[in-house]
């Protein structure tokens, strides 16, 4: 009996119970019949219902027999789910036109990045692995938020440069244990280097400009600062051999809650403990810039093309940007989910009118931004999908670089910041503000909450100006005709009275 649902194993999604599903539910494939090729970073819901998805199909077209073998940076918990269900789980789309999960078999694996160390080396330098992709949020790289190099000052980082140095007498790093993702990559590829050199590529599927080279820039600023006699070649070899193509990946995935988990348990008729839901839409586009033998994702609908510059810039500015507006604004309002944001009378409006700001600062060669911001009204405006305001507006100091600071640095010098971007700001200010608790004032969490909140201890008139230059922007945090109008926004956001602008 499982101590948490109160239900007997046996009536759990795995293999053997597979029967007891609908037909119509079942994988598209048997994951005993792929070949464990692909190792992904981050066992997240979002992986589960993107990434996951298109190798399905892929394999389901019978053009690629590729599974993956899943890797948790930190939960071990959902290590022992994914075992216990042989890797199966289920995804629901949600729309207004109803609803069904559907199995999915894409997994062949599950490993925990410490626990299972040197079976994940194992893997990563062995090579059958052609393809590592990763979803571990903007967190999971360790990032100095400023500059977008390695932060070597951040215990967990240095920790595994620690270890990393006690092998640098050319011990065999094989045994070593990194904790961080960074860490445990470079290792790895330091150890594939030095066995079989063979080909690799490593794909960030994570929310940031230049996705790709950010990877590579951590991955080597650990090599370099690794102390290894070899370092030097190991950089060359991975300039020579390890591809780092950006991606944009898109599909909206709420954080799964219990009532989901029942659902889809109820709707399969055996308990699902790693059920996700997800809107009927997803993309995926890829650079064209392989160095190993890629998985054959366009099966699944995956785009590879030359530059993902002007994809990734309107997925991150429009979407991702607009999304975080929503958030804070709606937080303010007292509203829990984006689809209640949207349907409030100044919802709609504020999506429209952020795109039609941003659009000035996005690459020619990407989407229409009229109809993407419709495309996102419709999106956004799904009732079926429970999107906590919370979860988006969760790590702001380390989203807003990319989504709303590299444009408002390009609205200053080619034009002028508009008044939906500067509502934006304002509500995301009012959103830091410390609450009696220690936490933020609406709950939700960021790893830089403590300088957030130390920006509320000075004088009340140099707040925006603090917290500009916390999110990387002193530049902005100058500009006084952009800081003053954000002032001016505070008190009326903090009433939780949103302004309708035309
Ligand atoms: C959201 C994203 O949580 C967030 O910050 O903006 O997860 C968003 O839902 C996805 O990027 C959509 O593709």
């Amino acid at each position: 009996m499982d101590a948490r649902t109160g239900r007997s194993a046996g009536s759990r999604l795995c293999r053997e119970t597979l029967e007891r599903v609908d037909p119509a539910s079942r994988p598209a494939v048997d994951p005993r019949e792929l070949r464990p090729r692909v190792v992904h970073f981050g066992l997240g819901a979002f992986h589960r219902a993107h990434q996951a998805v298109y190798t399905e199909a892929a394999a389901a077209s019978g053009a690629d027999p590729t599974g993956i073998v899943a890797v948790a940076p930190r939960d071990a918990g959902v290590v022992g789910r994914a075992r216990a269900q042989d890797g199966l789980f289920s995804v629901t789309t949600r729309s207004p036109a109803g609803e069904k999960p559907r199995v999915v078999g894409a997994l062949v694996g599950a490993l925990h990045l410490h626990d299972d160390g040197d079976e994940l080396d194992g893997l990563l330098t062995s090579d059958a692995t052609t393809t590592v992709t990763l979803t571990v949020t903007e967190k999971g790289y360790h990032r100095v938020p400023t500059t977008g190099v390695l932060d070597l000052a951040d215990p967990r980082i240095a920790a595994d440069l620690r270890l990393a140095a006690d092998l640098r007498t050319g011990a065999d790093l094989r045994t070593a244990r990194p904790r961080t993702v960074p860490g445990r990559l470079a290792v790895s590829l330091a150890n594939r280097a030095r066995r079989s050199g063979a080909p690799l590529d490593l794909v960030s599927c994570d929310n940031l400009d230049g996705n790709g080279p950010a990877l590579a820039g951590v991955l080597r600023d650990f090599v370099g600062a690794s102390g290894w006699a070899d370092a030097d070649a190991v950089l060359e070899w991975i300039a020579a051999n390890v591809g780092f193509p950006s991606t944009v990946v898109d599909r909206i995935v709420p954080a799964t809650t219990d009532r989901d988990l029942d659902d889809a348990s109820a709707a399969l008729g055996v308990r699902d403990e790693l059920a996700v839901t997800g809107e009927p839409y997803t993309q995926w586009v890829l650079e064209d810039a392989f160095r190993a033998e890629r998985p054959a994702w366009e099966h699944g609908g995956a785009r590879f093309v030359a530059d993902v510059a002007p994809f990734q810039l309107t997925k991150l500015r429009l979407l991702n940007g607009s999304h975080s507006g929503l958030a804070y604004l709606g937080l303010a309002a007292g509203c829990r989910t984006i689809a209640e944001v949207l349907a409030t009378p100044w919802g709609e409006g504020f999506v429209r009118g952020f795109a039609a700001e941003v659009a000035a600062t996005l690459l020619a060669g990407g989407p229409d931004p009229v109809a993407y911001a419709e495309s996102l009204v419709a999106r956004f405006g799904n009732p079926a999908i429970r999107h906590e305001l919370r979860q988006i507006g969760s790590d702001g100091s380390l989203k807003l670089p990319q989504r709303w600071v590299r444009g408002l640095r390009e609205a200053t010098t080619t034009s002028t910041i508009g008044e939906h971007q500067t509502l934006a700001l304002a509500a995301w200010v009012n959103a830091t503000r410390p609450a009696a608790d220690g936490g933020q004032l609406f709950g939700t969490t960021d790893p830089a909450a403590r300088d957030l909140a130390e920006c509320w201890t000075g004088t009340p008139a140099g707040v925006t100006a603090r917290l500009l230059t916390v999110l990387g922007a002193p530049d902005l945090a100058d500009d006084t005709a952009l800081t003053g109008a954000v002032e001016a926004l505070l008190p009326g956001l903090a009433a939780g009275a949103i302004p309708l602008l035309p």
